[in-house]
């Protein structure tokens, strides 16, 4: 890999795997990016048997030759932020001259965590199922241009008159709206100044550095969080999460043109999961659901709640891969489908009033109502492909089963992972 500047992105409802792929790549880069969402993500990276969990922390600081970026796309936590630090220098993996902010990160504080819990808690319409960590808030704050920025800490006076504003804004919804406790000003005043001068000092140009570091040919990894179903505008509005999790953030949340990237890698999963609610049309319930959840560890990584588990939905994955223009595509978890005797993959809609097939996805929440998956089925490979690095060691039914992915997607299969561990991994040539 050379003067590679590459874009790694989720192309179902997130927790496809990308924080392996990102890791496992990062041997041959010199640069990580995380550019858009927060600390909801979790990015889960399983080294010499031991897991660690990454929330806001690019995935390249597990490789100690890597250099990570936030930039301005993201909102960023100060409390957890310097928590997840300190839980990764107890590990022995030093984030010191490794790891840098972009001074234009909105700040994401204790009155979006409440203002979060108290909407999903009083949501007429049934709740997001959001992480509960702010997000949404802060980014409203962005877009009303009420946040504060990591920049606004240099001036005392006027980021606690800044926040002394936000803090009214909010209490008065918190109270009249959601009858939800005030936030305290002491309390997130106390927690900027605890940890101001810290963010301060990891503050650098992030731009103008990434500009430089493309002119020398640098390699550069952009982390993409979420997946693009949640994207605020092409997802499944509105079970989104409230940043754009499809390519067009590499850009506005970088301060980078169209012409750095030159290589967009998705990350799609055999099977389909999502936490939280919203539409779903290939979920599955009982044995085999259960089966997959548990072989596959899916938990959420930030809360910890049990994944919704489905078949493979090829409609809106090929739906992403349009919406990212991907070159190349990575398959993972091929593995958790090992014992499954039929496997389901969804190649189109049915209307169940008209009988109509659809083969794009519906719009308005209503719409996903009245669709059923029509499926195609393939015979499992009853064998256990753990561990497989090479094409040729996979069992047959399972090279079908890849290579009809690739069909109906129209772009390269590149990457298959077999395992959680870095070395789980085939590379195609
Ligand atoms: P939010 O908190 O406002 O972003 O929630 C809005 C929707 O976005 C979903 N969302 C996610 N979906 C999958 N994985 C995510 N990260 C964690 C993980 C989630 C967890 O890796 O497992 O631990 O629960 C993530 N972050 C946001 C969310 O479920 C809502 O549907
Ligand atoms: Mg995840």
């Amino acid at each position: 890999m050379k003067n590679k500047r590459m874009v790694i992105l989720g192309m179902q409802w997130g927790d496809e795997g990308k924080g392996k792929i990102v890791d496992l790549l990062t041997k041959f880069v010199d640069y990580v990016v995380r550019y858009q969402g927060g600390h909801n993500a979790g990015h889960s990276i399983v080294l010499n048997n031991k897991k660690t969990v990454l929330h806001i922390v690019p995935s390249g600081i597990l490789n100690k030759n890597v250099i990570c970026v936030i930039s301005n796309g993201v909102v960023l936590s100060p409390c957890n932020f310097v928590k997840e630090i300190s839980i990764l220098e107890k590990k022995g993996i030093s984030v010191k001259n490794r790891l840098f902010l972009s001074e234009s990160i909105p700040l994401l504080l204790e009155y979006h965590v409440a203002m979060d819990k108290a909407r999903e808690k009083n949501l007429d319409l049934q709740s997001i199922g959001t992480t509960g960590r702010g997000i949404g808030p802060a980014y409203e704050d962005k877009i009303a241009r009420r946040c504060l920025r990591i920049g606004d800490l240099k001036d005392i006076n006027y980021f606690q008159n800044h926040v002394k504003r936000n803090i009214d804004y909010y209490n008065f919804q918190l109270t009249n709206f959601y009858q939800s406790k005030k936030i305290e000003y002491t309390t997130v005043i106390n927690e900027l100044h605890e940890h101001r001068k810290y963010l301060l000092s990891l503050v650098i140009d992030v731009h103008s550095t990434l500009h430089k570091m493309i002119k020398k040919k640098k390699n550069i990894i952009f982390e993409g969080a979420q997946g693009s179903l949640l994207d605020i505008d092409h997802g499944t509005y509105p079970y989104v999460t409230s940043s754009n999790s499809t390519i067009g953030s590499v850009f506005s949340g970088t301060g980078m043109g169209l012409s750095a990237i030159n290589y967009i890698l998705g990350i799609v999963k055999s099977y389909t999961t999502r936490v939280g609610n919203g539409p779903f049309p290939t979920e599955q319930f009982g044995t085999i659901a259960n089966s997959i959840c548990k072989i596959g560890n899916e938990f959420g990584s930030t809360t910890g709640r049990k994944r919704r588990v489905g078949w493979l939905d090829l409609v809106l994955v090929k739906y992403a891969v349009k919406l990212n223009s991907l070159n190349g595509i990575c398959l993972t978890k091929i593995d958790v489908l090992d014992t499954i005797k039929v496997i389901n993959i969804c190649i189109g809609y049915k209307h169940i009033k008209t009988g109509k097939k659809i083969y794009s996805i519906p719009c308005s929440i209503n719409d996903w109502k009245n669709i059923v998956p029509i499926y195609k089925k393939f015979l499992g490979w009853n064998k256990s492909t753990v561990g497989i690095t090479e094409w040729n060691l996979l069992p047959d039914s399972a090279k079908d089963y890849i290579k009809y992915i690739e069909s109906i997607l129209k772009v390269p299969v590149v990457i298959i992972s077999t395992g959680p561990a870095r070395e789980d991994t085939i590379f195609i040539k």
